[in-house]
């Protein structure tokens, strides 16, 4: 059959009575009465149903084949008048096997085996609005960047060091050499600002060998990079990352309505987001029955008891969390002049979970040499970082955002690895 013709469900359901079609897709359901065969189609776009009079060989196709198919459009005898195909004609692509390795109709099926066969999960309408809506994310930030005139840069993904703290690296041996995946490009991106670009974004992966078991830790996820120059402070960060926030929530609302109704998910642009300096935010918690100490960061627990007092009291999902101590700050980080126990850092939670890291980084050789001698770490063995402050560096700052986790976030669901098509974790590495 000729699919040059083929058009999409989507398309076909608008279509006028007796408009002849070709459609090609996947078998989602089949019911036999007598010599009538009722075919649930699914493609990208939706599912159709075709009605075969007679084609008898039909009742005998598995779920999840794939099959071309072409007929005339009729009204439907279904209460929602919903367009039917009346089948012609049909050639069967690829049959599938049975059964299926998952249950894709009860949904019965654990995480872990689903996403071993992932790409049979993704046949789920709900999974695959998962990933549409995260492909509208991708490119909501891409085109707020754009706009803003943020360059986006590709930086090194194999690198000889990495710069930050706690979180470790995965080693690779590069001909013999020692060579590490990236952590982060935080090195190139703030390069790159002292380049002169000055405002730069950069979307990849991010490897952290963490052996975090979690619902919310991945060792390779799709980090969301930025870094701008001649920062008055930290806030002019935050006003830029509030606005993407607005920017990517409004675009999901605008174009992924379908999707966000498969997922029973409501979302709403934020106004503004609270700041809330790390000092208070602890004094709010304690309140709470959660006391944390000067120097402690913020748990799981105090995440999700900082986000619900400030829903309370905002009304918001969100909330900037700034003042960090400077203990749980990696070096670069930069210290305001009235208290070097603290830094001009802030962590973006989103419905009680960090989604963001942020700072103004220190750009004074002398001071950031000194701050890298604090932490242990000698700046002459991160090879190129030293220079990018000798030679005119203007203040600035950035954050990274974790896709994964914002989409997760965002949908509000239980698992990291349900917002990531196929999760690297501690335990698996494959498919
Ligand atoms: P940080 O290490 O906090 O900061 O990472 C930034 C953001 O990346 C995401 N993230 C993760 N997502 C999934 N699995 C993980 N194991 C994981 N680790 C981190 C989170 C986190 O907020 N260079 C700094 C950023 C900066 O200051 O610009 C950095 O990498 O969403």
């Amino acid at each position: 059959m000729d699919l040059s013709k083929r058009e999409y469900v989507n398309e076909v359901l608008k279509k006028k009575d007796d408009s002849k079609v070709l459609v090609a897709g996947w078998v989602q359901k089949i019911k036999s009465m007598g010599n009538l065969n009722f075919i649930d189609l699914r493609d990208r776009t939706g599912v159709l149903q075709i009605v075969a009079k007679g084609f008898n060989d039909l009742s005998k196709l598995t779920p999840e084949s794939v099959i071309v198919a072409s007929g005339v459009i009729k009204k439907g005898q279904k209460k929602s008048g919903e367009k039917e195909l009346i089948l012609e004609n049909y050639e069967l692509m690829n049959k599938a096997e049975t059964p299926l390795p998952i249950d894709l109709v009860q949904e019965t099926t654990q995480l872990d085996k689903r996403i071993n066969n992932r790409f049979l999960d993704v046949r789920n309408p709900k999974v695959s609005a998962i990933f549409k809506i995260r492909s509208e994310v991708f490119k909501a930030t891409v085109d707020f960047f754009s706009k803003e005139g943020f360059i986006n840069i590709n930086t090194p993904k194999i690198t000889s060091a990495g710069v930050e703290s706690g979180a470790e690296l995965f080693e690779v041996n590069y001909f013999n050499k020692k060579a590490y995946l990236s952590q982060s490009p935080q090195i190139y991106k703030q390069m790159m600002v002292a380049a002169g670009f000055e405002k730069v974004y950069e979307i990849g992966p991010v490897f952290r060998a963490e052996k975090s078991r979690t619902v919310r830790h991945l060792t390779e996820f799709t980090g969301i990079d930025m870094e701008m120059g001649f920062i008055k402070d930290e806030n002019d960060i935050m006003d830029v990352v509030e606005e993407l926030m607005k920017y990517i929530i409004k675009r999901t609302i605008n174009n992924c309505k379908y999707e966000l109704d498969i997922l029973n998910v409501k979302l709403e642009i934020p106004q503004n987001i609270p700041r809330i300096k790390m000092k208070e935010v602890k004094l709010m918690l304690e309140k709470e029955g959660k006391k944390l100490k000067e120097d402690d960061d913020l748990d799981a627990e105090a995440e999700k008891l900082i986000a619900k007092i400030v829903k309370k009291k905002h009304n918001c999902e969100f909330v900037f969390v700034t003042d960090y101590p400077w203990s749980k700050r990696p070096f670069y980080h930069m210290k305001p002049e009235n208290n070097k126990n603290i830094t001009r850092s802030f962590d973006l939670i989103f419905n009680g979970t960090e989604i963001a890291t942020g700072a103004q980084r220190e750009h004074r050789y002398n001071i950031l040499k000194q701050q890298g001698k604090e932490k242990g770490v000698n700046l002459d063995s991160i090879k190129g970082y030293n220079d990018i402050f000798r030679f005119g560096c203007p203040t600035h700052g950035g954050i990274g955002l974790g896709l994964d986790r914002m989409v997760q976030c965002l949908l509000k669901l239980e698992n990291i690895r349900e917002s990531i098509l196929l999760p690297r974790d501690p335990d698996r590495l494959t498919p």
